[in-house]
């Protein structure tokens, strides 16, 4: 596990010292709900460790990357996100200025339910 970010609000959720809406945890994975939800089910998914952002991302995470994209869409249905091909869901990575990122550790959007949805 590499050492958190003082300055990362994600990284104080993982430590415990902001509360969050928790989804889903285990050892390398922290899922909970987006404070400012723009769909009926929006959760964020992210590494424990302190990776910026997409830009970041190199071969030593792979595994975790295809775990954290394989459990999304379970944790969508979870969620309330309603059966493809009917229902469904999105998933966004911002990444960077022009990726519309605000904040700085990797994190995977997940949108789902019935629309109208306040964005996108
Ligand atoms: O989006 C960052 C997302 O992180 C945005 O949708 C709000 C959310 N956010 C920010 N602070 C918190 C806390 N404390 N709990 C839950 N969700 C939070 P992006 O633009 O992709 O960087």
């Amino acid at each position: 596990m590499s050492t958190p970010d003082p300055t990362c609000i994600f990284c104080k959720i993982v430590e415990g010292k902001i509360p969050s809406r928790k989804v889903y945890e285990d050892d390398e994975m922290l899922v909970f709900h987006d404070i400012n939800p723009w769909a009926p089910v929006h959760f964020l998914m992210i590494p424990k460790q302190h990776i910026a952002s997409m830009a970041q991302v190199n071969d030593s995470h792979q595994a975790l990357l295809g775990r954290m994209m394989t459990l999304a869409p379970k944790l969508a249905m979870q969620e309330g996100c309603r059966p493809y091909p009917e229902g469904g869901f999105r998933i966004a990575i911002n990444t960077g200025a022009d990726g519309r990122q605000e904040v700085h550790h990797l994190h995977i959007h997940v949108f789902g339910g019935p629309r109208p949805w306040a964005k996108g």
